[in-house]
């Protein structure tokens, strides 16, 4: 027994861990969709929010929410037996914008969260992601008193390229998440093929 594998037998399989950046403005909805699917107790770095953040942190329409993320959120997810999905919930406020080129090292892909009350909060997030060339999707958090709109709606307001998905969703129940995170493994994995043509042709 070498670090607790058998010698004899059918290998264990070694699952590809990819890391997934789960991005969008402020109050959106990240903290919620990764603890949603993680299984593991999702590693969270709030912090009250202080009288002195009052004029920079922009908590129209959240003024229930007295907690933010300063550092990120952190969980993980198996898709499949063969497939580990790490996440990272990007901080939600411009000044942690410092964190963002660590964090998006080596990432796959990312959610960019959307509401559609705020659809602006989430325009840096789409800017980033495109300069960098990182695939990602936009995951419509469809909360319970914003108004629906069909996803080429949403495509158009944000300017997205023709190929870049977007999912509706409800952040805080596990199998929409899910859902969103296969589309952006997919969205990632069909980019990345496409690269590989442009390169080799
Ligand atoms: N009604 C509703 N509330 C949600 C949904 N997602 C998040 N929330 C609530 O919105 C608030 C902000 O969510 P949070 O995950 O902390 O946002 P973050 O700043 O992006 O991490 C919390 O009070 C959540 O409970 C949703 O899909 N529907
Ligand atoms: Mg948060």
């Amino acid at each position: 027994m070498i670090f607790g594998r058998s010698e004899r037998g059918k290998p264990p399989v070694e699952p590809v861990t990819l890391k997934i950046l789960v991005a969008g403005g402020f109050g959106v909805g990240k903290t919620t969709c990764v603890g949603a699917v993680s299984e593991i107790k999702p590693l969270r770095t709030e912090e009250v929010l202080t009288e002195a953040g009052r004029p920079v942190d922009d908590t129209r329409g959240v003024e229930n929410k007295h907690t933010t993320t300063v550092a990120m959120d952190f969980g993980r997810i198996t898709l499949r037996e063969d497939l580990v999905l790490y996440l990272f919930g990007t901080p939600g406020q411009d000044r942690f914008w410092f964190l963002w080129d660590e964090l998006s090292t080596g990432a796959l892909g990312a959610i960019v969260l959307a509401d559609t009350r705020r659809l602006e909060d989430c325009f840096a997030a789409v800017d980033y992601f495109e300069r960098r060339s990182i695939p990602f999707v936009i995951g419509v958090n469809c909360f319970d008193d914003a108004v629906r709109y069909p996803a080429e709606d949403i495509r158009q307001a944000l300017d997205l390229d023709t190929g870049t998905p977007v999912v509706l969703c409800d952040a805080r129940e596990r199998e929409s998440v899910k859902d969103v995170l296969v589309a952006v493994v997919r969205h990632a994995m069909a980019y990345a093929a496409e690269q590989r043509q442009s390169i080799t042709t």
